[in-house]
């Protein structure tokens, strides 16, 4: 009641397919050298796993999104741009766009600005919020794929909501987080579920 709800929704393994656009990129520039399925990926960092399977690949993985056109060339997942946009659409409803963008900041952030042009329209542009620590910034609900959030709030106002991703489905069921399976999954009702 009286109050709008806000929610904040992540990009990279959310509405933009980050895993995806990598391993097809990897696999392209380095065709010679072993690399991990999706269906194999485990913890959130890439680099980390390519790292584990041999030293020399954690920074063959980093020159792939440090790389011009990688964000922008990011497709959509499933059902995410739709989904966005009709909460958007909601009454009562505020929509962000909660992404961190890589520290190499020559492309990344630029692309990010023109990848939610390109698939949600100008009007989104208003909606972004770029930042290293989700933490501060104050929300009722942000769907993510990363499992731990953390910065300097100890207390962030917001419930994260755990978005399936390849590199976290194999997690243990954890009682701190609500899922959203995919955008096929009820995320209406977990919206509803915070409403006044
Ligand atoms: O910009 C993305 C990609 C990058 O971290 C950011 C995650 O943003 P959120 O999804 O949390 O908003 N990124 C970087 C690395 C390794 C860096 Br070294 C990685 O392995 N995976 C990854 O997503």
């Amino acid at each position: 009641s009286g109050k709008r709800l806000r929610v904040l929704v992540d990009m990279d393994g959310v509405i933009a397919d980050f895993e995806g656009g990598f391993l097809k990129k990897y696999r392209a520039r380095y065709p010679n050298d072993p690399f991990i399925t999706l269906e194999d990926r485990r913890g959130f960092w890439v680099s980390t796993q390519y790292g584990q399977l041999r030293s020399d690949l954690c920074e063959k993985a980093i020159s792939i999104w440090e790389s011009k056109n990688f964000f922008i060339e990011l497709e959509p997942l499933p059902g995410g741009v739709e989904a966005v946009k009709e909460m958007a659409q909601m009454e009562n409803t505020d929509v962000f766009i909660c992404t961190s963008p890589i520290k190499h900041y020559h492309h990344c952030p630029y692309e990010k600005y023109a990848w939610v042009e390109k698939h949600l329209g100008p009007d989104f542009l208003e909606q972004i919020i770029l930042t290293r620590d989700k933490t501060v910034v104050t929300g009722d609900i942000l769907i993510d794929d990363k499992p731990d959030i953390l910065g300097v709030e100890p207390n962030p106002t917001w419930e994260h909501v755990l978005f399936t991703a390849c590199h976290n489905k194999h997690l243990p069921p954890c009682t701190s987080h609500r899922r959203l399976l995919s955008w096929a999954d009820d995320w209406r009702g977990i919206l509803d579920s915070k409403r006044g």
